[in-house]
């Protein structure tokens, strides 16, 4: 398999679509009647069918007879399998990243960007194939040894989104595989493509290393009922979903019905608090990338700004300029920095945002939609700031670039105000003053799972684990000890003595 591409930006997104997925041997995608979309022009860019009730139902059959098999794989030797899978995207890194444009619309160097974060997990997770560690607990009876182990837990259902269409996936799957899990995705039903590409660069990774077992990943084309029916399957101990917060919630209690376990990766409403002894050009940058990189559509977006009553107007005119210069246009130009929104319902909720803001007494700069010329079904718009002048707050995430701005007089208001929105992803300060850094980050400060000091909310490394509080779902991806959501922990105690000690001093002898 050697896709090529080669941008040619006048081309219709549907023409390089077809090119690149029939390179990556992806035809016959018009048989059904799920339309994919390119948010680029509008075009078409396939009509796929849906699994029915029983294709999902096999492919969680077939999942679970390939953790039969994986399960027993060594560890070590399953991180040879993620090496390889890590080899096939460097390869086609650019390619993948392509399709990742063509059908989520972001700009080239993101979409690389997100190929990477796959690969860097990879490579994370091959690390961490032979560092599965347990414990040994001293046991306080005699000649008794106490550990703790970690065995695989089961094929593992992975729900994603459509503005991390591969990044996601890659972060659930190549845990999962070192842990010794198979697993069901349920892709977006806005990128399934982006997803079919990534079966196929496993499928390659499979055939170099010759011993993975049928089925280790399936891959499940459908709508919300697809979700539905992954979330009430008692053949998946585990359900690891990102999205909406209203997804999420339907996720979890279906899962908790059946005593399955979820992993939750939702809504954000993260908020930068700009200080007096702020760097201010290192600031503006970062809340432009936060707030309007992936024209607002990361989790992780900057939607809120409480900046210091003292430096409030020069910060908001800078940020109107910087707004001002921004570029917006097709992903593919090497100067744009601001794609399209995914879709017209994401225009329409954006619009929604910004008329209830001026309703409430918010002064609106930007919003409005911009370059129709690339498509009627094309939404392209200014990203817009929200200038508040009193205390006020917002507590809904939409999914676009919106920036509200906010006074504030003292930190710990700020930082109340911060914590005050129901969801609790990723939050920032901006200071060069260490008492207020700590203070944001202690016990008292942000509430948030992630807390950074002078970058912004978005873009975090693979290393640290990736997750929020709150309406955001508690689940914890990625880096650090992600992994063991992907296990199951059993306490082994072993008696090598001649005599039966029990535990807590309890008697019992016949
Ligand atoms: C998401 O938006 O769903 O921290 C994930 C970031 C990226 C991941 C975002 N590494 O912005």
């Amino acid at each position: 398999m050697r896709p090529t591409f080669s941008a040619a930006p006048a081309e219709p997104a549907a023409t390089q679509a077809v090119r690149i997925l029939q390179s990556w041997g992806l035809d016959g995608l018009d048989t059904g009647d799920l339309e994919v979309r390119s948010p680029i022009d509008g075009t078409r860019l396939a009509r796929l069918a849906c699994d029915s009730p029983e294709d999902i139902d096999a492919k969680v059959g077939r999942a679970q007879a390939a953790f039969e098999t994986w399960r027993q794989t060594p560890a070590p030797v399953r991180g040879a399998f993620v090496r390889e899978l890590a080899e096939v995207l460097r390869e086609l890194k650019s390619e993948l990243a392509a399709l990742v444009t063509l059908e989520c619309g972001k700009i080239r160097s993101e979409a690389e960007g997100e190929v990477q974060e796959m690969i860097d997990i990879c490579d994370f997770a091959v690390g961490l194939s032979r560092q599965l560690h347990g414990l040994t607990i001293a046991s306080e009876r005699p000649q008794h040894k106490m550990f703790e182990t970690w065995h695989p837990i089961g094929p593992v259902g992975v729900i994603s989104a459509f503005n991390f269409p591969v990044a996601v996936w890659s972060w659930n799957a190549a845990l999962a595989l070192v842990c010794g899990d198979s697993i069901v995705w349920k892709p977006s039903e806005k990128t399934p493509l982006t997803a079919l590409a990534c079966a196929r660069a496993f499928a390659e990774a499979a055939r170099r290393f010759g011993r993975a077992p049928e089925g280790l990943l399936e891959v499940v084309i459908g709508r919300a009922e697809a979700g539905a029916q992954l979330a009430a399957d008692r053949r998946l101990p585990l359900i690891s979903a990102t999205g909406s917060t209203a997804m999420g919630r339907k996720v979890a209690q279906a899962v908790g019905a059946r005593l399955g376990r979820s992993l939750l990766e939702l809504g954000g409403n993260n908020a930068i608090v700009l200080t007096p002894s702020a760097d201010l050009d290192l600031a503006v940058q970062a809340i432009a990338f936060g707030a309007i990189g992936t024209a607002g559509q990361r989790c992780t977006t900057t939607r809120r700004l409480f900046v210091h009553e003292t430096v409030y107007d020069e910060t908001l005119a800078r940020l109107e300029a910087a707004y001002g210069r921004a570029p917006v246009g097709d992903p593919f130009e090497a100067q744009t920095l601001v794609g399209p929104l995914i879709d017209r319902q994401a225009f329409e909720g954006m619009q929604a945002a910004l008329a209830k803001a001026a309703q409430d007494g918010g002064r609106v700069v930007g919003g409005e939609r911009v370059r129709e010329d690339l498509g009627a079904e094309a939404y392209y718009v200014r990203p817009a700031l929200v200038a508040h002048s009193g205390a006020e707050n917002v507590f809904e995430e939409t999914f676009a670039p919106i920036l509200h701005v906010f006074r504030y007089r003292d930190l710990e208001d700020a930082i109340r105000r911060n914590n005050d929105a129901p969801q609790g992803l990723s939050s920032a300060i901006f200071t060069t003053d260490l008492r207020e850094a700590e203070l944001f980050t202690s016990a008292t400060g942000s509430d948030c799972g992630i807390a950074n000091v002078n970058i912004g909310t978005s873009g975090a490394e693979i290393g640290g684990a990736f997750g929020g509080e709150k309406d955001t779902g508690g689940g914890r991806e990625s880096g650090s000890d992600a992994w063991k959501a992907y296990m199951r922990r059993q306490t082994q105690t072993t008696n090598y003595g001649r005599t039966l000690p029990l535990a807590q001093g309890v008697r019992f002898e016949l």
